[in-house]
């Protein structure tokens, strides 16, 4: 499991902001329309307590502090509690959340207290991802490539499919990729194969997973995945529309699932 750094997290109005005008570009809606459209749902002054945990590995530096940006960013009444673990879940009730946003090193979930809501990190994330190289404005083309096909991709899969796409899907575990393709019928893929993409959504923990034969003038590349999928140098030469943020993203998608 692929932790979050606090250098993942630097300056994280700014990559929030960066996303979010890339997002308009490629799709015509910002982040906040796609988790509205996504989900059906819009925030109605709820108000999130984020508990930091202890747990495992620890504190992440950052992480709190970034949880608090992102949920300001998208309109939410937040805080972080003083106390962590149970101590802090405690004092956020008490303190009236109406959502709890917490993580160790496993899970990050979002809890609506007042509707007994819960979502998970890992799915929300490839589903937002999936549905943003959905949107793609730029192409008529049904055709996707997913790369990656765990907690993240899998979900992200599944939500192309069920939206009417052809996915191409490709991970370097034959045992995943298999299931895969036989639970949602999915093509494999062949990673050599000289296929051009429209459009990919990658989620995996590893570097330079797109070689270059894959990709096309302006192409979307939606990545939830870090670090990135491929080189500066490959994204400046095709134009690749690249949609990476390391935390917020995926957080809109847990919190609009679950209002
Ligand atoms: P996971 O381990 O469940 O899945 C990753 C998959 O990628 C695995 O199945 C693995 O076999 C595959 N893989 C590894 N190298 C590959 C390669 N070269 N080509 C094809 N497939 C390859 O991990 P996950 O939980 O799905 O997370 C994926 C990534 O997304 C991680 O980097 C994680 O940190 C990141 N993540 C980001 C956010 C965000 O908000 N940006 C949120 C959650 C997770
Ligand atoms: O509260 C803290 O500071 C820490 N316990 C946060 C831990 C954050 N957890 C992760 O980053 C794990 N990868 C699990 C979440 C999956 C989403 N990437
Ligand atoms: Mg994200």
């Amino acid at each position: 499991m692929a932790l979050l750094t606090p250098d993942d997290l630097r300056d994280i109005n700014k990559q929030l902001q960066e996303a979010d005008s890339i997002v308009r570009r490629v799709t015509g809606l910002d982040i906040k329309g796609i988790c509205k459209t996504l989900y059906g749902t819009s925030p109605n002054s709820e108000k999130i307590g984020i508990v930091p945990v202890t747990a495992g590995n620890g504190i992440i530096k950052n992480f709190s502090a970034s949880l608090h940006a992102i949920t300001q960013y998208f309109g939410f009444d937040s805080f972080v509690t003083d106390m962590s673990d149970v101590s802090g879940y405690y004092e956020a009730v008490r303190s009236g959340a109406d959502i709890i946003l917490m993580a160790d090193d496993h899970t990050f979930l979002a809890h609506n207290l007042k509707n007994g809501k819960i979502a998970n990190n890992q799915p929300s994330t490839g589903i937002i991802y999936a549905e943003i190289a959905s949107r793609n404005q730029k192409t008529d083309s049904k055709d996707v490539l997913v790369v990656g096909l765990g907690k993240v991709g899998f979900p992200g899969a599944v939500h192309l499919v069920h939206k009417g796409f052809r996915v191409y899907g490709y991970d370097t575990d034959k045992t995943l990729l298999k299931r895969a393709v036989s639970s949602l019928g999915i093509i494999p893929f062949d990673i050599e194969s000289p296929k051009r993409f429209s459009t990919i959504f990658e989620a995996t923990p590893c570097a330079n997973t797109i070689p270059e034969t894959l990709l096309s003038e302006n192409c979307v590349l939606s990545t939830p995945g870090i670090p990135c999928a491929i080189s500066e140098e490959l994204r400046l030469k095709y134009n690749v529309q690249l949609v990476m943020e390391p935390l917020g993203i995926g957080t809109a998608s847990m919190l609009y699932s679950v209002l």
